[in-house]
């Protein structure tokens, strides 16, 4: 370490972090350290040293580069990933591993493994600085296109961690991305762990680029975050922040989860942005309160194409700083990626190496020229629809939750629980999602993904849960809970909703949330009447709204609903931890359903109920 960078790091008063530096670098013996301290000049250090050793490369907009990972590292690798645990403890649904055992192989996949390069220190904030909500970091990693990301996506936070010297309590990454083949992408795939320690709060990630599993602070850091909300009482969610327009200039937030693709970004760009993936909620009160612990997108960039997504086109297409991964470099130099509205090129580089229209893999499996999760990674400040609000301190008041799925034949378009316990257990908890060809899994079957945050676990299912329900038991003004699916079909496979329609059912939701609409009551909670969606196609999308598509659509598929009670029922009386009310809230629901079958028939119209 030279001596700036030592007195960069001794300017940081907390022995806690020395140590944890210093253990670091003695592990991975880099040949050089980096302090990066959040200045404009070290940021451009790390865009420019990106480049210079080719782990990004330069394209023609000036602000682009792209970024290759292998192609057997394109995706959040599930069964490399484990939650370490003393004693080889089990958790259900959660990949875990003996912690002894764990750190053992980690200690031995680093040692050594930065010999020949320099080792980068980041400090980031997630959330504002100096919020009450907010949790400082410190990412070291040996890749320039890791830190540059993380400079994207997050509040750097140096001076910060200067201030607060030895009280600054901070969560831990330590990443490498192992040895590299001519491609500068990771090469030991199968060697590829991430492990989360969750007394230490430090995450390890070795042999691996692509971003879930390498940008620490993206979803390594929700596993510990999630168990420090459980600790303290407070939310770690896998979620949008929005602020939705409704009459007479009036803002109403929003929350949002969904599992991947199913509609989270493109419901996200519809209100006023604040984030488009993580958000920590808290009691503030009696009321909840929202922050985005990012600052940027790190979005998926199939399909964007001017007519669906203008917001995000635009954004991908001028000058500006952007790290696009996995998409394809056309022979003009420049950037396409599946979906965009162009013609196909003939042939290019992606993350392949070179690439011709008819290439395929050594199974014969054809390759796209993107891959179908490429993505792009940009600051929240290129948006136009940013919200003034995404970094105040203070958060914004939440007023209702979004749950959303990919369902075909269950769910109506957008309905409302009748309380928190109801649409935390009947919405949020129940939530599926059907997987689509851009998840391995059979097309059609349905995943259970509660609050869309299975993947990022770390603590039990059923502590989870009733750590949600307590936190809305003492909430004088709760956000209202809802549901939405986007994707249900009619018998022959066609799509009972267009893509706009979103737009009138958050509009239906904001007028919810300040009692400005009745509704009908159901047996799974309330939704909307033909009159008011009616109003509102009109002054939304200036389209007529017709009665028999509104039938349809909110039809309460009783059958269809029962069954989807059992599957959850099984899946949680599996779990010893949760409390017993859930299975009354379920219950409830269930005789509901069975009575309105009863009475009404299998396939109820909406207007039996009012
Ligand atoms: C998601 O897939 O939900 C993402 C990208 O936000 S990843 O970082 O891979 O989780
Ligand atoms: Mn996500």
């Amino acid at each position: 370490m030279s001596d700036e960078m030592y007195r960069r790091l001794m300017n940081i008063k907390n022995p806690e972090l020395h140590k944890f530096i210093a253990w670091a670098i003695d592990l991975c013996k880099p040949d050089s350290v980096f302090i990066n301290t959040g200045s404009s000049e070290d940021f451009d250090y790390i865009r420019k040293k990106a480049i210079e050793i080719g782990e990004e490369m330069p394209l023609k907009i000036p602000g682009h580069t792209v970024h290759f990972d292998s192609p057997y590292d394109q995706a959040r690798a599930r069964e490399d990933t484990a939650i370490l645990l003393p004693g080889g403890q089990k958790l259900p649904f959660i990949r875990t591993k003996d912690r002894d055992e764990g750190l053992k192989e980690m200690y031995s996949l680093l040692d050594g493994v930065m010999k020949g390069r320099e080792m980068l220190v980041g400090f980031y904030s997630l959330g504002p600085k100096g919020s009450p909500f907010s949790i400082l970091a410190v990412q070291i990693t040996d890749s320039y296109y890791v830190m540059h990301n993380e400079n994207i996506l997050y509040r750097a936070a140096y001076d910060e961690f200067v201030k607060q010297g030895e009280r600054a309590r901070f969560l831990r990454f330590l990443h490498s991305q192992g040895e590299l083949n001519e491609m500068k992408q990771s090469k030991n795939i199968k060697q590829r762990r991430i492990y989360i320690d969750l007394p230490g709060e430090t995450v390890y990630s070795v042999n691996t680029q692509y971003g879930g599993n390498s940008i620490g602070l993206k979803k390594l850091a929700l596993r510990l975050t999630i168990k420090r909300a459980m600790e303290e009482g407070w939310l770690s969610e896998h979620m949008f922040l929005i602020g939705v327009e409704g009459p007479r200039g009036r803002v109403t937030y929003f929350t949002g989860a969904f599992p991947s693709y199913s509609g989270k970004t493109s419901t996200a760009m519809i209100g006023r942005l604040l984030g488009d993936d993580l958000a920590f909620l808290r009691n503030v009160n009696g009321e909840v309160k929202a922050v985005n612990p990012e600052v940027g997108v790190f979005g998926i960039i199939e399909g964007i194409n001017p007519i669906d997504d203008p917001l995000i086109y635009e954004v991908l297409t001028r000058p500006n700083e952007i790290i696009f991964s996995n998409i394809l470099i056309t022979e003009n130099g420049e950037v396409y990626w599946n979906g965009m509205g162009k013609p196909e090129p003939e042939r290019g580089i992606n993350y392949t190496g070179k690439w011709w229209k008819g290439k395929t893999d050594e199974k014969g499996n054809p390759v796209p020229p993107s891959h179908p999760n490429a993505r792009f990674t940009v600051s929240l400040k290129a948006f136009k629809n940013l919200d003034p609000a995404y970094d105040d301190p203070n958060g914004v008041v939440v007023g209702g939750i979004i749950f959303g799925g990919r369902d075909p034949d269950t769910l109506v378009p957008v309905f409302e629980s009748f309380n928190w316990e109801h649409g935390v257990v009947t919405i949020a908890a129940s939530l599926e999602s059907e997987r689509t060809a851009a998840v391995i899994g059979k097309p059609g079957e349905r995943e259970f993904n509660p609050m869309a945050n299975l993947d990022f676990l770390s603590v039990d299912l059923g502590v989870y849960i009733s750590n949600y329900l307590k936190f809305g038991e003492v909430l004088t003004r709760p956000p209202k809970i809802f549901g939405v699916n986007y994707f249900l079909r009619d018998e022959q496979g066609r799509f009972l909703n267009s893509k706009e329609d979103k737009r009138v059912w958050l509009q239906w939701m904001e007028r919810r949330i300040h009692n400005e609409l009745n509704a009908i009551t159901t047996p799974i909670g309330y939704i909307p009447r033909y009159e008011d969606l009616r109003i509102l196609f009109r002054e939304v999308l200036n389209r007529d709204y017709g009665l028999e598509d509104y039938t349809k659509q909110f039809a309460i598929r009783t059958t269809k609903l029962l069954e989807k009670i059992d599957r959850i029922w099984k899946i949680y009386s599996e779990i010893p931890t949760i409390p017993k009310r859930f299975f009354d809230v379920l219950e409830e629901q269930k005789q509901r359903l069975l009575d309105a079958r009863s009475k009404y028939g299998d396939v109820i119209p909406p207007q039996k109920f009012e």
